[in-house]
């Protein structure tokens, strides 16, 4: 199978993140990235390629062009500020419950302020989204690798992976959130029904719920979105996820949301993806975007699932038995140990090639895939 890859998200990294207050070691680093491309070379099978240039026009498709300027702006406009700081994150955003009461055309005309910190603040969900010197640059190649492996399967590839950093999934039309900036996998979708006219199918299996993607498509018919994570009840983005939200309007019936339990394990899983395989089975289309998480492994420090790395073989030996042709485009998964040989147990089992594990001491973790 073909990948998609560009270095320049190694531009884009942390050291630091917050949760709820405590300051931990960041998750969503370079080395993820790093991790999988070389286990996807170790294995012989994964032809790495560079992305294209597509331009802003496909992000301006599914973004708000306010949010794309704020993106490229606003870490040299942080710099004025006498403060030095490693990255830009929102501290104060403007909750819906601040302009209680008001009007909604009182509210209309609430705007983004020009201050750094009132604008990370306007187009962000949370304080997940640190901006940097190469945030901007990483993002946009980020949306290239999806377009670029999007371009491949419309093309006639049976299946292609873009191994896209930073992820995209909570990034909404207009806000960045949970360590994404630009939607790379609505992006490519967007890009898919614009190309071909037909419908397409988004399957995401991130551990954690796509907000973003969801509230792109929550409209409309001619994408359909379906998502299993963790219940939002105990989860990030807590907001959004449950498996009433089931869209609006043209949209009316095209998502599916699966909320799991803590502990989900490799069974339990299997059960809920027939599930979703059968709605995307029901409706029409011929190519089925993957938003690829790992942070359903059972050792990912952010998340409370139980998979191992058999069972993503068997994801991707099931998700490509739909008989459609996939982009597969990479989320989230921090566990960093295991994230190559999981990627790898994936896309072999998509391309119904054998698990054949690498040799724990190469890209397992302490001997053992669990
Ligand atoms: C793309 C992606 O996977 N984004 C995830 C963003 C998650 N940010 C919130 C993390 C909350 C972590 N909760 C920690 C529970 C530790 N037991
Ligand atoms: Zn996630």
């Amino acid at each position: 199978m073909r990948v998609v890859y560009s270095p320049a998200h190694l531009a884009h990294d942390v050291v630091t993140e917050t949760v709820m207050g405590a300051v931990i070691p960041a998750n969503e680093v370079a080395e993820r990235a790093e991790r999988i491309r070389a286990a996807l070379e170790a294995d012989g099978g994964f032809p790495v390629e560079p992305p294209t240039e597509h331009g802003t026009d496909p992000i301006l498709a599914v973004h708000d062009a306010g949010l794309v300027r704020f993106v490229e702006e606003a870490w040299r406009e942080s710099r004025i500020q006498a403060i030095a700081r490693p990255n830009l994150t929102a501290d104060t955003f403007p909750t819906f419950r601040m302009f209680e009461g008001m009007s909604p055309e009182a509210v209309a005309a609430i705007a983004e302020t020009r201050s750094a910190g009132g604008r990370a603040g306007w187009w962000g969900l949370d304080t997940a989204n640190p901006l940097q010197a190469g945030t901007y640059g990483a993002a946009r190649a980020a949306v290239d690798v999806a377009l670029t492996t999007a371009d491949l399967v419309l093309a006639g590839e049976r299946a292609a992976y873009g191994l896209c950093r930073p992820p995209g999934h909570h990034a909404a039309r207009s806000m960045i959130g949970g360590y994404c900036f630009f939607n790379n996998a609505a992006i490519a979708a967007e890009a898919i029904v614009r190309a071909t006219g037909q419908p397409v199918a988004i399957l995401d299996v991130d551990y954690h719920h796509g907000n973003g993607t969801q509230q792109i498509f929550w409209r409309r018919g001619d994408v359909l979105y379906v998502s299993l994570h963790a219940d939002p009840e105990r989860q990030f983005p807590y907001f959004l996820g449950r498996a009433n939200e089931t869209g609006e309007g043209e949209g009316s019936g095209a998502n599916l949301n699966m909320p799991l339990p803590a502990g989900t394990d490799d069974d339990t899983y299997l059960a809920a993806l027939d599930r979703g395989l059968a709605a995307i089975a029901d409706t029409p289309g011929e190519i089925l975007v993957v938003s690829l998480g790992f942070d359903t492994y059972g050792h990912d420090p952010i998340g409370d699932f139980a998979l191992t790395t058999a069972v993503y073989h068997e994801c991707g030996r099931r998700a490509a038995g739909l008989g459609r042709r996939l982009v597969v485009l990479q989320e989230g998964g921090y566990y960093r140990p295991a994230l190559g040989a999981n990627a790898r147990a994936w896309l072999r089992g998509a391309e119904g090639r054998p698990y054949e594990p690498l040799p724990a001491s190469g890209f397992g973790a302490n001997g053992s895939d669990r």
